[in-house]
């Protein structure tokens, strides 16, 4: 029985899970966690990767504790940042977060030179200020002409332990700089972020075999002999690989600190209603198109809990929120003031006092008010969706940490009115998972693996119940929503 590590790395925490297939089962196991964050240096904000390669291998020490002596191992993160390295190997920068806030001004000073429609119908991915696009667009163009090689996360770590240099085509297309019809970057706008098409790696497909890890690390620490395969190292890429979605017409919300919310079609959708809309078509691996929207997610409460003087678990929040009268408070989950707030209570406070709400005072209050604007937001994206795909849409699978939160799974499905399928968990490292038993021959293709998790993973579904005045609230809520680039 072949072992398989995933190791997913989120913004807030990372983690190595090995995952096994037996019995037409797929079984997971956490072996290591690990937290991560963002940290603040003279205004910047920046990821510490060494720090996050050493956990990787402290992992990798944990599974050989476990007895794992040989596995294949993939490896996911976020998407958009990324690393510059020179002719001798070395990084030249810290890693940029992508929530710094360097690139505030980047669309609307790239929109003088460029029609963002244009760029659009060719690219088909959302205009969000942190893409790499608009990174690269701010960053030092010295330090830029320096650069041998620009590695998106997920690339450098594969590259700092394996020595393969990829560019992973799910990853690369969240760059907003990939051509739908060539299938490349797009010489137009490496024009006019001034970088090379050299600079960036041939485009690598999830599932190609990447090669074991460096006989250095290996010789240096007590880790398992490993085999490196490429998988879709998008974490949203992989989370949606990972959807049990049987049925036809499914849509998706990878629920963690974003939201993603979209269906998964074969081909692009990149005409001027979404573009209006500010829908994106991410590439998927085995020939799909995330068609889906950045909702700003759970990050809303996770800031919120940040600054409480008590402290909550998010299981305190959620009970704290249940006895709040709900819609009372709302904002645009969506509003830019949202990405990176000194602090997510005041702004959410001073957003509803600037709309003539009533304004959240008690933990209770500030949670209700996001899990209703969530959910709000859900439903609107879901009609979105359901126009700009001409289908109807009769289920929505919702998969990662947001799972756990069933209050907001119940006031998903009551306010959308749709069935939620709540599950799994960790779709992202199954998603990853998968990847690496299709790239083994254990399972045949994505349809048979996404079979195998339903059959795999507790999934709970969530019928919808009539919410008294959805109409009017729905009003109000579309009303606060108009005003932002596709709300
Ligand atoms: C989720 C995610 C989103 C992407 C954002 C920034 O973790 O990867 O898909 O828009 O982070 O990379």
């Amino acid at each position: 029985m072949k072992k398989h590590i995933a190791v997913d790395i989120g913004a807030s925490s990372g983690r190595l899970v090995v995952g096994t297939y037996e019995n037409g089962k797929i079984f997971l196991k956490e072996i290591y966690r690990f937290p991560n964050g963002i940290e603040e240096r003279n205004d910047n904000y920046f990821w510490n990767i060494e720090k996050l390669i050493a956990e990787m291998i402290n992992g990798l020490e944990a599974a050989k504790k476990e007895g794992i002596n040989e596995c294949t191992l993939g490896i996911d993160t976020w998407g958009v940042d990324y690393a510059l390295i020179d002719v001798a190997s070395n990084r030249i920068q810290e890693i940029y977060a992508y929530r710094d806030e360097r690139t505030q001004s980047a669309i609307q000073n790239v929109k003088k030179q460029k029609s963002l429609k244009d760029i659009y119908k060719k690219i088909g991915i959302q205009f969000l200020s942190f893409n790499t696009l608009f990174q690269l667009y701010v960053h030092d163009k010295k330090e830029l002409a320096k650069a041998h090689k620009i590695l998106l996360v997920p690339d450098y770590l594969y590259y700092r332990l394996s020595s393969k240099l990829i560019s992973e085509k799910t990853n690369a297309s969240t760059t907003q700089l990939l051509n739908l019809e060539t299938k490349d970057y797009d010489e137009e706008l490496l024009q006019l972020i001034g970088v090379k098409r050299e600079q960036f790696e041939t485009l690598t497909e999830p599932g190609e075999s990447l090669g074991p890890i460096k006989e250095s690390i290996r010789k240096k620490y007590d880790i398992p002999q490993c085999e490196f395969i490429c998988v879709a190292t998008h974490d949203t890429a992989s989370a949606v690989l990972g959807v049990p979605g049987t049925e036809k017409n499914f849509a998706y919300l990878c629920s963690g600190t974003w939201s993603l919310m979209g269906v998964e079609n074969k081909s692009p959708i990149a005409n001027e209603q979404s573009y209006n809309m500010n829908y994106t078509n991410e590439w998927g691996a085995y020939g799909t198109y995330r068609f889906l929207k950045n909702i700003m997610g759970l990050w809303l409460i996770q800031e919120v809990r940040r600054q409480l003087e008590k402290e909550y678990s998010f299981a305190d929040l959620v009970t704290e929120a249940k006895k709040i009268k709900p819609f009372q408070f709302l904002i645009d989950c969506n509003d830019e003031c949202f990405l990176k707030p000194e602090n997510m209570v005041t702004e959410v406070q001073r957003y509803c006092q600037k709309s003539g709400q009533l304004v959240p005072q008690t933990a209770g209050e500030l949670a209700r008010c996001i899990f209703d604007s969530l959910a709000l937001m859900y439903r609107k994206t879901l009609k979105e969706l359901t126009l700009l795909n001409e289908y109807p849409i009769h289920s929505l699978h919702v998969v990662g940490g947001g799972v756990q939160n069933e209050l907001l799974c119940q006031l998903t499905a009551d306010v959308a009115e749709i069935p939620v399928i709540a599950g799994p968990i960790e779709s992202t490292a199954l998603g990853n998972i998968i990847v690496q038993m299709i790239s083994c021959g254990e399972l045949a293709n994505l349809a048979e693996a996404r079979k195998v998790i339903r059959e795999s993973f507790p999934i709970k579904t969530y019928q919808p119940a009539p919410i008294h005045q959805l109409d009017e609230i729905d009003e109000q809520f579309t009303q606060l929503t108009s005003g932002t680039l596709g709300g």
